[in-house]
Order: C-alpha cells, then structure tokens, then sequence
C-alpha cells in the first residue's frame, strides 16, 4: 500500500514536491559515503526522513550544511516560522519573510516540505487574542487567513498540519479562543478552508501530542475523524507529535496500536510521527543517551512498520537549538546531534532500525 502512494505521488505531484535528486551520490568510484536517515527511510519504504529547521538557524553553515544535506534529511518543516504570529501580523497583512527563509531553500535543495500550522491555540498575534470577534467575524477572520497562506504556499507542501492541538488529554476540546467564539465547529470549518485553497495533491493533517498511546486523548481524535467521515469533511492524514521522555515514553505497541486507531478501516488514514524528540532529565549519561537511542528507535520501528505511516519528522536535529530546555526546566538533549555536531547514539540506532 505504502509503495502505491509512493509511486501515485511521484506520478502526479509537481516535480519540486517529488523526490530530490541525491546531493554526494555515492556511486561513483570515489568516497563512498555512508547511507544517511533518509537514504534508508526511503528504502525500507518511508516517503521521507525529516527534521524541522528553525529561523534562528539561518545564520549558522555548519548547522545547514547537516540540514540540507538530503542523504539525512529528505523533508524540512518550519519549526515556527509559518504560525500565525509571523505570517499575520496585523489583520489581512501577511508577511512571509520567515516562512519563506525555510521553505524556499528546502525546495530548491530537492527536499519535500511539511508546513506547519495554520490554526493553533499559541503563537497568534495580539490583534486576534485582545479583541472579542464575533462567530462571524472570527470565521471570515480564520478562511482570510488559510486561502492567503494557502494560496502563497500552494504546492510548495507535501502536507498541511491545518489545526494542531485542539484536544485536552481528557478528550475533551480545549478552550481557547476558536473554541469559544465559534464552537467545535472551527475544526471541520479549518479543514475545509484549508481543501479549498491548498494545491490539490496537499495532504491535509490533523496534528496533536500525547495521542501515541489509546487513551482519551486519541479515541476523541478518532472519533472526530470518524464525525469528518460521516459527513464529507476532508482530511488525509493524523500527525504523533512524538514529543517522549526517556523513562515515560510510549513502547513500539502503544504506537503501533494508537496508529491502528487511524490507518484501519473504515477511516484508513496515513499518519506520521511530526516531532519526534526524546528529551532526557540533565545531565545526559551514557546510560540515558543509551535508553533515549532505544526510545528513537522503537519509535522509528513503529513507524516503519506501519503501512500507512508516511515518514518520521525530528524537531530539530542539533541540541543547542532545541525547544526542550526553556520548555521543560532540567530536561535536554532530546536530539540526534550533539553540541559538537557528533552524532549520537540514537543516530545510529535509528541507522540501524531502517537498515533492518
Ligand atoms: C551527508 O550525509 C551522509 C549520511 O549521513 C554522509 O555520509 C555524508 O558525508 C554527508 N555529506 C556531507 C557533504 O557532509
Ligand atoms: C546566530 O544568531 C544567534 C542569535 O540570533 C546567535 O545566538 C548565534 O550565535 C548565531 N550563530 C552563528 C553561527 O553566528
Ligand atoms: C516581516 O517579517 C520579518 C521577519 O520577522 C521582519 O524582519 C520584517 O520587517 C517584516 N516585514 C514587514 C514589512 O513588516
Ligand atoms: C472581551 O470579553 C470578555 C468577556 O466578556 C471581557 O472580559 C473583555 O474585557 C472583553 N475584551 C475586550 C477587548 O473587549
Ligand atoms: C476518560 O474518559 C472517561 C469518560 O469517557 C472518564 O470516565 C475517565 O475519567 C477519563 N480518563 C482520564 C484519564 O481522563
Ligand atoms: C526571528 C528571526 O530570526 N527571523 C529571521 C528568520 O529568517 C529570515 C531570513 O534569514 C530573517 O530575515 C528573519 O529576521
């Protein structure tokens, strides 16, 4: 099944979606180099191995030199720089400096996009959050916002994260702003919006953290799939956040059987993991960075092994710019490169999970 997507996607998608052309090659007589995540995702049948890459990057050769060498990384995603905040800084005036910073060069390296977000509860602009709309308003407010980023990213993604997190852990829709002015039907309204304005072939997710195990949590989001199904709103796909604790993570069947919720019959929808980061309490050890490589590993297994997981996305790659630390005080090291750019030993047991 997964091989049929492929091969459909590389069939009718735009070329600069489709599959880059190899940077290094690795063919000739010279240098042989060592297969990288995404040479072996795709050869065990993923569409892609990817990592979110943020603007505070940009400035940084060394760091870009990894993040666009596409043997590791075959998809980018924009780690912020296509939320709200940035792209609609005041009403109807959109800026999208800082997407585009990201976007662009991932497309001209050959490497596929995952774009990321267009409602979400944080990150939003004070002209939305300190003004009481009305349901009208708000609504006309959120189809302005998706058609003109849509439309200025249309075919430049495989897929749309269109709402992210609108559950609480208990299964319930979590109060904020679109859930008070317009009710729980922003949701179904969003992925509309979004059917509407994206390129065709875009896929469109459903994105959320804490759903990687059967609980609440995720039997809400597949019940709201479900609701999608029976009354003909679009959607394509369920995004795992992935964002684990070495000690509390969720094992390869927790997974594989939260993933089940989605791919079988009657929603069969693709999933992928988004975010994955496994971040580990400071100082790291040997040991921790032993138990965190097994932790990216029964994840990357997991994925791998379901048909209808697509791909496997870390956030970010190096653990300097790594959202962990400022979010969980004492927590860290949740990524694959060291500070020293070395490669850690969840590297290479992803390296060697796909190679399987
Ligand atoms: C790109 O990554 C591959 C796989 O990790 C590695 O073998 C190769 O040396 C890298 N290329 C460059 C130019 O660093
Ligand atoms: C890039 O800019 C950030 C501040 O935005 C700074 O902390 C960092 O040191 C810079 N990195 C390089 C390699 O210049
Ligand atoms: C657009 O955003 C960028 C990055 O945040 C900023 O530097 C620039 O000034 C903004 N442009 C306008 C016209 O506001
Ligand atoms: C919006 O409504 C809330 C609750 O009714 C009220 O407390 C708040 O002051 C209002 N804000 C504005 C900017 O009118
Ligand atoms: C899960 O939902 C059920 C009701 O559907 C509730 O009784 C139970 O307390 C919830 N569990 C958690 C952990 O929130
Ligand atoms: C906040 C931030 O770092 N913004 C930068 C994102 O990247 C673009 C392109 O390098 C810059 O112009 C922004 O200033």
């Amino acid at each position: 099944m997964r091989f049929t997507t492929l091969s459909v996607v590389l069939a009718t998608t735009p070329l600069s979606l489709a599959a880059p052309a190899r940077n290094g090659g690795g063919h000739g007589h010279h240098g042989h180099k060592a297969p990288g995540l995404d040479d072996l995702a795709k050869e065990a049948g993923l569409l892609y191995f990817g990592t979110a890459i943020d603007n505070i990057s940009l400035n940084n050769t060394k760091y870009l030199s990894i993040a666009h060498n596409t043997s590791d990384f075959g998809q980018i995603t924009p780690s912020n720089g296509q939320k709200w905040m940035y792209i609609e800084p005041a009403r109807n005036v959109f800026n999208y400096s800082m997407g585009d910073a990201i976007i662009k060069p991932a497309k001209k390296n050959g490497q596929m996009r995952r774009c990321h977000t267009f409602l979400w509860h944080n990150q939003l602009p004070d002209w939305l959050t300190k003004t009481n709309y009305t349901k009208t308003e708000l609504i006309k407010i959120l189809e302005n916002h998706i058609k003109n980023e849509a439309t200025h990213y249309k075919n430049d993604c495989y897929a749309w994260d269109v709402v992210n997190e609108a559950f609480n852990d208990d299964g319930t829709y979590r109060k904020d702003l679109w859930l008070d002015t317009i009710g729980p039907e922003y949701i179904p309204l969003a992925f509309k919006f979004a059917r509407k304005y994206v390129g065709r072939e875009t896929k469109l997710y459903y994105n959320d953290y804490g759903i990687e195990r059967v609980n609440n949590k995720s039997l809400a989001v597949q019940a709201m799939v479900q609701k999608f199904l029976n009354e003909d709103i679009p959607i394509d796909g369920v995004g795992f956040q992935a964002h684990f604790t070495v000690g509390r993570a969720p094992t390869y069947d927790d997974l594989r059987n939260s993933m089940k919720l989605f791919t079988t019959k009657p929603l069969e929808l693709e999933v992928a993991l988004t975010e994955l980061d496994v971040r580990i309490q400071l100082p790291g050890t040997e040991e921790k960075l032993k138990a965190q490589a097994d932790v990216y590993g029964a994840s990357v297994k997991a994925c791998m092994d379901e048909e209808e997981c697509v791909g496997v996305t870390v956030w970010d790659f190096w653990d300097p710019v790594s959202w962990v630390p400022d979010t969980f005080p004492g927590y860290g090291d949740a990524c694959l490169w060291d500070k020293e750019y070395k490669r850690k030993p969840a590297y290479f047991k992803i390296a060697e999970v796909l190679s399987a």
